[in-house]
């Protein structure tokens, strides 16, 4: 600890891991466009740069507090650096704001406005950088990229993807893919993390909300949908709710305005995935066979698998996510129906996942040129279709799912965030063995935010041993240490972000997503597990109905052939 000066304050420090933390815990604002608490530091934008009382100028995202030292937040000299910097930025910058995805929400916009600049004012330099739409699931404008290298910085660090880079050197700098590549041949995993921190418009999701505007409008299609569980305690943040809120009566209401028939709930699908995965595991368990297991149900994960670990195949779970067991489901449900009414039923995910739109166009979950899920779209488009066309988000009076697939238990409703998988799975294969206080204690464990959580349970004489990671760069680690011996599991949960789905990629977009946001929306989840009668999913009479009918002699449509 010490005492600096700022701006003529005295002010103490204690733990802040830079002047930039200091300046901002003073009640100071400094902008930056690169600095996220939780990546490495770049200090390439300069923007948090200030003057000392010896009339250097400093990058205070990477200078720890001193003892003693002064400095001007705001010194003729900074705030003619900082006008500088941005009018530099401008100038390169495709400057597209009115039709802008993020307009309103863009950085580079914000402080334009903040220090002065007319985005306008600067002559446009030529911007004719290849627009990279190959991805199923994001777009990269290079033509709005500020270098900041966030998502560079994201996907290395905390997917361990490394799928963008730097290329050339100096103000030739450009971020892109190796070799010239397209970012769908890349090993990206359509995770979205890199729009998640994207300050400006160069990377955005891959609008397709005009595709569900289409079906709508298609007098031939039934138009149903599932929604995903870390969608109903984020989509509020677009409406100004705070995370964690959950709006799902006011979702279902707004998609029956829309225009969808009915609204059901991936967490009955996910009932569905506990029932199927802990009868794989227990079976695979007590063979001793393709240990450890390993779920499934995130595509960013199953993705980064069979690219990296090609080898893991025979040790990533069989079951369809709950995404595809519900297309799977729907699409037996209404067979009958579509023969009847002569239409064809149009299924519609509302997911938290830019990666579930690549799930769902996988070839392995169409039959027939018939897809399991015709369209997947994020909360972040939900929320740009309410704001279209004008729904007053307050005023919307909350309707309740539709049955019969409408009801899921609070351990499908957990899934959405880290930990979830793993304790929906264990509250099944635990009933009848432990007490309530033994197995709150081992649900604890696999809950919160630790990048790597592990439980042990003693069943019946033998011992599982369990992991929880995310963040891929933390799972591909527990996979080396596993290789080297060093670890050893019998079932892992790996969900490709950092919190898990309730921090995915396709969800509202905060100034910053940090520690907090991820909490709160998890412990959004968990309350409406709280509240929920059904803990279980064997609770969920529904699964009993759907396993004794729909699914009768057929629940290997519920598996992929892996
Ligand atoms: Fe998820 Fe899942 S929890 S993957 O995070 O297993 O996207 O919410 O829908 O499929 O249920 C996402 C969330 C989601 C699936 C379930
Ligand atoms: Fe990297 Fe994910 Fe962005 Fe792909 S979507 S470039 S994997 S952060």
């Amino acid at each position: 600890s010490g005492i600096m000066i700022i701006d003529g304050m005295k002010v103490q420090f204690n733990n802040q891991k830079n002047i930039l933390s200091l300046i901002r815990d003073s009640g100071i604002d400094l902008p930056t466009f690169c600095y996220h608490s939780e990546l490495s530091i770049y200090g390439a934008c300069r923007m948090c740069s200030v003057e000392t009382s010896k009339g250097e100028i400093i990058a205070t995202c990477s200078e720890k507090p001193r003892d003693g030292l002064e400095i001007y937040t705001n010194s003729p000299r900074i705030r003619k650096y900082r006008k500088m910097i941005l009018e530099l930025l401008l100038a390169n910058h495709d400057k597209d704001c009115t039709s802008c995805e993020r307009t309103g929400k863009c950085q580079l916009q914000k402080l334009a406005k903040r220090y002065g600049l007319g985005v306008n004012r600067f002559t446009q330099l030529a911007q004719d950088n290849e627009v990279d739409d190959s991805s199923p699931s994001i777009i990269r404008n290079p033509n709005k990229c500020i270098k900041c290298g966030d998502c560079v910085m994201v996907c290395e660090e905390v997917q361990g993807v490394g799928a963008l880079g730097f290329v050339n050197r100096g103000s030739e700098v450009i971020i892109k893919p190796a070799f010239n590549k397209s970012l769908a041949e890349t090993n990206c995993i359509n995770c979205g993390q890199c729009r998640m921190v994207c300050p400006t418009g160069a990377i955005i999701i891959k609008n397709e909300t005009e595709k569900l505007w289409d079906a709508l409008y298609d007098k031939s299609k039934r138009v149903i949908a599932q929604i995903a569980p870390a969608v109903r305690v984020a989509l509020g943040e677009e409406f100004g709710k705070k995370p964690g809120e959950v709006t799902t009566g006011k979702i279902v209401a707004i998609l029956k305005k829309l225009g969808v028939e009915e609204v059901f709930d991936t967490s009955l699908s996910a009932d569905l995935t506990v029932v199927e995965e802990s009868n794989e595991f227990l079976k695979r368990y007590n063979k001793g066979e393709n240990l450890p297991l390993f779920t499934s149900c995130c595509p960013g994960w199953v993705k980064f698998a069979e690219t990296r670990y090609p080898e893991l195949k025979e040790n990533i779970s069989s079951c369809k996510s709950p995404q595809q067991m519900f297309g799977t489901v729907l699409r037996e449900a209404y067979k009958e129906k579509d023969a009847e009414d002569l239409r064809d039923t149009y299924i519609l995910s509302i997911m938290p996942c830019t990666a579930k739109k690549a799930e769902a166009a996988r070839p392995e979950f169409s039959h027939d040129g018939v897809r399991e899920v015709d369209l997947v779209l994020t909360t972040q488009e939900l929320s740009i279709m309410i704001k279209e066309i004008g729904i007053k988000f307050d005023e919307v009076e909350e309707e309740a799912m539709d049955m019969p697939f409408g009801t899921g238990s609070g351990a499908g409703v957990i899934f959405g965030t880290t930990g979830g998988v793993t304790e929906a799975v264990l509250r099944r294969v635990l009933k009848n063995k432990f007490d309530k206080e033994d197995c709150n204690i081992i649900f604890n464990s696999v809950r919160g935010l630790d990048s790597v959580k592990e439980a042990i349970v003693n069943i019946d004489g033998n011992e599982i041993k369990i992991a929880v990671v995310h963040g891929l760069k933390h799972a591909d680690n527990l996979i080396k240490q596993i290789k080297s011996g060093e670890k050893k599991y019998d079932l892992i949960e790996v969900m490709a972000c950092n919190g898990g789905c309730v921090a995915g990629g396709g969800q509202p977009q905060p100034k910053m997503i940090t520690r907090e946001t991820r909490a709160l929306r998890s412990k959004g989840l968990y309350d409406i597990d709280k509240t929920n009668q059904l803990k279980d999913a064997e609770d969920n009479y529904i699964v009993k109905n759907i396993y004794n009918g729909l699914l009768k002699n057929k629940t290997h449509i519920l598996h992929t052939n892996h």
